[in-house]
């Protein structure tokens, strides 16, 4: 059989316009979804009930193949690879049979298209949303199934007016992981995929890819009350099939990148875990997928990616590494120790907010001469994030960023990541699967940070300031927003190594 080839719809826009057959077939066979979901709304081929395999508003009815997305854990990957698969499947099925004025070319080989928001800078148009998704009609004045009003209108992102994302929603760094997966520890970040976990579908500790960009693109194409912001509706908004074909195209550029081998994890208890889904028929697949079963695109699944090179322009010119196991983790391999937590609970409500952390000298084993030591990791984590609903804002995280000053000037120095919010409302559910946690939480490397600012003579091992700010894009730096719903940050950490 062929491969498909999913490809850049901005590509797809270069070469054919907003409406290249691709993405024209795309909007004529989401439109056959969404009137299978008017005619009956549990057909399992419809546009509302794919999305309820994603998740259900709390109450809502539920069947074996509902509400079953796994986020926080190990398996957002794998899971969301499946789920796009048999979403791409009856998409398939739509355009080769039952929509007119499609050509055999594009009837044969259509693929579902990705948008890679991360390339280019600031002001790219490859930031914005793809016309076909912004336009209210299609070209003979037919409303367009693409289209939903229900996307970020925060002056400075609005994204159907064709604002940018924000350089740091979009960010790959993702991608310098070289871990799949870790235990979770406290003070231990969660690798590119996410912590080791059992089936997870509420929010938790997770995986660098899945906070940025995966849950940064999904709060502000969003922004306060879209689609995109909560788990039970993002699927409803159709970037939200672009976006993660763009996060499943990225799982592979990891695997491929040129410097250093990258492995998917070998544990059967993630190989071999299965997923329930219904096939393009609406029929249960039996037996139930595993990551196992879709870890090669080509092979396992029939398609690739117009474009897997992290950097494109340098591929052809470096040579391609043999497979090698991982390097050891670096540092020691004892667990990081707490020496520092905030002592109260912080307001995040759309406006900068800092916080101290007073610190004091690890007792154990990471007992050692400060950031300056070669072999000492610092991490931050901050726990229990609560609040009622994602407020459509992504909070950058700065650390010992000066009172008033611009965090656009010295990034490098101060930078550490985003406080994600995407599906936060889950957190709030009380039959949500997570045993004793609250809220959710983030953990992040600050090692070569504090050896800037001890080079700097701005580290002070004896106290840390945490700084919040809301992201806006670049035309409204620093502005406050007023009326977002706030979260709470309980817990503020510094952990050593
Ligand atoms: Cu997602």
């Amino acid at each position: 059989m062929a491969t498909f080839v999913r490809r850049d719809i901005w590509n797809l826009e270069d070469e054919g316009g907003p409406w290249h057959p691709v993405i024209d077939a795309f909007a004529g066979a989401v439109g056959v979804m969404k009137q299978r979901s008017l005619a009956d709304s549990s057909d399992p081929t419809g546009w509302a009930y794919q999305a309820s395999v994603h998740a259900v508003r709390a109450g809502a009815p539920v069947d074996a193949f509902q509400h079953q997305c796994q986020h926080g854990s190990w398996f957002f990957l794998p899971w969301h690879r499946i789920y796009l698969h048999w979403f791409e499947e009856i998409l398939r099925t739509i355009i080769r049979t039952q929509l007119p004025g499609v050509s055999q070319q594009v009837r044969e080989t259509w693929a579902l298209p990705y948008w890679d928001y991360s390339r280019g800078r600031q002001d790219d148009q490859w930031r914005t949303l793809p016309h076909a998704l912004r336009t209210a009609t299609r070209p003979d004045g037919s409303p367009n199934p693409l289209f939903t009003s229900r996307r970020n209108t925060t002056p400075g992102l609005e994204m159907n007016a064709g604002k940018p994302l924000d350089d740091l929603f979009v960010s790959t760094r993702a991608l310098d992981e070289q871990r799949f997966s870790r235990s979770p520890i406290p003070g231990g970040t969660n690798g590119f995929g996410g912590p080791v976990t059992g089936w997870h579908h509420d929010p938790g500790p997770a995986g660098r890819l899945e906070i940025t960009p995966h849950g940064d693109v999904h709060t502000n194409v969003g922004g306060p009350g879209g689609l995109m912001t909560a788990f039970a509706s993002a699927p409803l908004d159709p970037a939200f099939w672009l976006h993660h074909a763009n996060i499943d195209r990225l799982w592979v550029v990891w695997r491929h990148q040129d410097d250093v081998p990258r492995r998917d994890p070998t544990d059967p208890g993630w190989l071999n875990f299965p997923f329930p889904f219904r096939d393009a028929t609406g029929t249960p697949v039996n037996p139930r997928w595993t990551p196992r079963r879709v870890l090669d695109t080509v092979a396992d699944l029939g398609y690739t990616y117009e474009n897997v090179d992290r950097f494109p322009a340098r591929a052809e010119r470096l040579p391609r590494m043999p497979e090698a196991p991982p390097p050891p983790q670096p540092g020691p391999d004892h667990p990081p120790e707490l020496v520092g937590a905030s002592t109260a609970a912080v307001q995040l409500s759309g406006d900068r907010a800092a916080v101290a952390v007073d610190v004091g000298e690890a007792a154990g084993p990471a007992r050692r001469g400060g950031p300056g030591d070669a072999d000492q990791q610092v991490f931050l984590q901050i726990d229990d994030v609560r609040g009622t609903e994602n407020p459509g804002v992504t909070y950058a995280v700065y650390v010992n960023l000066p009172d008033g000053a611009d965090p656009d000037d010295d990034p490098d120095s101060h930078y550490v990541g985003n406080v994600s919010l995407f599906g936060i409302e889950a957190t709030n559910d009380l039959s949500r699967d997570v045993h004793g946690s609250n809220g959710l939480s983030f953990a992040f490397e600050i090692t070569d940070l504090a050896r800037t600012q001890q080079d700097a003579w701005r580290w002070d091992p004896s106290r840390l300031t945490v700084t919040f700010v809301p992201i806006r894009g670049r035309t409204h730096r620093g502005v406050p927003m007023p009326d977002v719903p706030a979260v709470s940050v309980g817990r503020i950490g510094v952990y050593v190594r």
